[in-house]
C-alpha cells in the first residue's frame, strides 16, 4: 500500500495572517502521516471559533457541535466506536465553556487526544477574555487588564489522571511527533497549545513568539511533556468489565429480523394511557417488539411523572411499514384507556380524535367525551388475566381489532423478551384474543 502523503483537503486555511491555528492544524497532519491511519477510521471533533473551523480542511471524518461540547461528543463518539481515532479540535473559549467534560473526560481516561489552540482569547468574536488569559492581559473585556487567574489546562488534566498531557507553542518543531505519541497513547491525552491570534490578542498585548516563550517562564507553568501514564482507556476497560460481569460483550443483543408478514398499509399512531405501576410500559414494548417482528418501523415514547407507581403513565405508539421521523403524535388513530389515571392525562389526544378514529375503554372507567368510535372492554369477561397482564391484554384486544398486528407476532414478541414474565404475558395475549373476538368492533 502506498503511505498516504497527507491528510489535508487542497483548500487552503481560512485564517487571519499569522494565526497559529495553520500551524498547528499542519502538526496535527504531519502526525497523521507519521501514523498512517486510515482516514475512515478518523474523527475529527471541533469545537466553536476560528479553531472550529478546522475540520473541513482534512479529508476524515468530522463532527461540529455547540461551544464547549466538543469533548462530551467525542466522549460518546469513542465509548460507542473505540475502534475509531478520535481527535478534538478546541479553542481555549470551548475549553473553558466545557470546563467540566474535561475533567470528567480526563478522570474517566477516556481515549481522545485533545488539541487546545491556545490563544488566550475568543477569536472569532473579537477577543473577549477566556479562562486562559493571563492576568495583566488586555482584551476586549479587560481593556484595562485581566483580574483573572489563568486556568492550568495541563495541571487540571493531569491531577485527574489524564494519560498523556503536554503543554507547548505553536512553533515546537517537534509538535507533529508530539501529537502523534498522544494519539497513539491509550487514555485521555491533551496538549496545551499556546499560539498567536494576530488578529485581536497580538495587537493588544504586544505579543509575538518571542512573548509567548517569555510567558511560559513567567506564569510558572509547567511545559513539555507533564504526564505520561499507562492507563487503559475507559472505552477498553468499561468493555472488559462488561464481559467479566455480565458474562457477554457489550450491544450484544440481537437484532429483531422480520419474521411476520407486515400487516400495515400506512402508519397508525396509537396512545396507551394508564396508570404508573400498570405495566402500560413494558406492554407497549412488547408490541413495539412485535410490530419489528412483522418488518414495520416502530417508535415508542412515554410520558409519566417522575415520582414511581404513582399517577398517569402513556405511551405513545407508532408503527409504519415506512420509516418516518417525527415520533410525536397529535392526533392517534386509536387511544387505549386503562385506568382513571391515563384518563385524566388523555384529553388532548380524545379531543383530536374524530369518528374514523376508536377509543378503546376499559369498562369501569366514565364515558369518554369524544366523536371517535367507543369501544368498551370488559376483562372480566375474558377469564382470568393477573393485575401485571391486564395491560398486555388489553392493548391486544385493540391491536388485533384494528389488524395492526398479529396474535403470532405478539406471541413472538412474548418469546422473545424477558424470560421470566414470557409465560404471564402470553396468557395476557390469550386473554386479549379471547376478547376479541365476540364483542370488539360491535
Ligand atoms: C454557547 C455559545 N456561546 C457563544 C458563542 C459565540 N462564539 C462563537 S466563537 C466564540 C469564541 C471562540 O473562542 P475560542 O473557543 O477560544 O476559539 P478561537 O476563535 O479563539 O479559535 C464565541 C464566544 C457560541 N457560538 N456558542
Ligand atoms: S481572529 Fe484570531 S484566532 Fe481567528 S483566525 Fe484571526 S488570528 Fe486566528
Ligand atoms: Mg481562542
Amino acid at each position: 500500500v502506498t503511505p498516504l502523503a497527507t491528510y489535508r483537503r487542497d483548500t487552503p486555511y481560512p485564517f487571519c495572517p499569522g494565526c497559529g491555528h495553520g500551524s498547528i492544524l499542519d502538526a496535527l497532519n504531519a502526525a497523521l502521516v507519521e501514523l498512517q491511519r486510515d482516514p475512515g477510521q478518523i474523527v475529527i471533533v471541533s469545537d466553536i471559533g476560528c479553531s472550529g473551523l478546522s475540520d473541513q480542511y482534512f479529508a476524515t471524518n468530522a463532527f461540529h457541535g455547540l461551544h464547549g461540547r466538543s469533548i462530551a461528543y467525542a466522549s460518546g463518539i469513542k465509548l460507542a466506536r473505540p475502534d475509531l481515532e478520535v481527535v478534538v479540535v478546541m479553542g481555549d473559549g470551548g475549553t473553558g465553556i466545557g470546563g467540566a467534560h474535561l475533567i470528567n473526560a480526563a478522570r474517566r481516561n477516556i481515549g481522545m487526544t485533545v488539541l487546545v489552540f491556545n490563544n488566550f482569547n475568543f477569536g472569532m468574536t473579537g477577543g473577549q477574555h477566556s479562562t486562559t488569559t493571563p492576568a495583566g492581559a488586555a482584551t476586549s473585556t479587560t481593556p484595562l487588564g485581566n483580574l483573572e487567574r489563568p486556568l492550568d489546562v495541563c495541571g487540571t488534566v493531569a491531577v485527574n489522571g489524564a494519560a498523556y498531557v503536554y503543554r507547548g507553542t505553536s512553533f515546537d518543531r517537534d509538535l507533529g511527533t508530539r501529537i502523534a505519541e498522544a494519539i497513539a497513547s491509550p487514555g485521555f491525552a491533551l496538549l496545551d497549545i499556546w499560539e498567536l491570534c494576530t488578529a485581536y490578542y497580538v495587537p493588544r498585548n504586544k505579543s509575538s513568539k518571542r512573548a509567548l516563550f517569555g510567558m511560559l517562564d513567567e506564569l510558572d507553568l509547567a511545559a513539555g511533556v507533564i504526564a505520561r501514564r499507562e492507563v487503559e482507556g475507559y472505552e477498553a476497560a468499561y468493555r472488559k468489565a462488561h464481559a467479566e460481569l455480565r458474562g457477554r460483550p457489550v450491544l450484544a443483543a440481537e437484532p429483531i429480523e422480520r419474521r411476520f408478514a407486515a400487516s400495515l398499509a400506512r402508519p397508525m399512531r396509537l396512545v396507551v394511557a394508564g396508570a404508573a405501576g400498570g405495566k402500560v410500559r413494558s406492554a407497549a414494548r412488547l408490541a413495539g417488539r412485535a410490530a419489528l417482528l412483522s418488518g414495520l418501523w416502530a417508535a415508542q415514547r412515554e410520558d409519566y411523572p417522575v415520582t414511581v407507581q404513582t399517577g398517569h403513565s402513556i405511551s405513545e405508539l407508532i408503527f409504519s411499514p415506512e420509516p418516518f421521523a417525527y415520533t410525536g403524535i397529535e392526533k392517534p388513530d386509536a387511544t387505549i384507556l386503562l385506568a382513571a389515571e391515563g384518563l385524566g392525562k388523555a384529553s388532548r389526544y380524545l379531543s383530536a380524535m374524530g369518528p374514523d378514529d376508536t377509543v378503546y375503554a376499559e369498562a369501569s372507567l366514565p364515558a369518554v367525551e369524544t366523536t371517535a368510535r367507543v369501544v368498551s372492554l370488559d376483562l372480566a369477561s375474558a377469564g382470568s388475566v393477573g393485575r401485571t397482564g391486564r395491560s398486555l391484554a388489553l392493548l391486544t384486544v385493540a391491536l388485533l381489532d384494528l389488524e395492526a398486528l398479529s396474535e403470532e407476532s405478539l406471541m413472538a414478541a412474548a418469546d422473545i423478551g424477558p424470560a421470566r414474565h414470557r409465560d404471564e404475558n402470553r396468557a395476557a395475549i390469550a386473554a386479549g384474543k379471547a376478547l376479541v373476538q365476540p364483542s370488539a368492533g360491535e
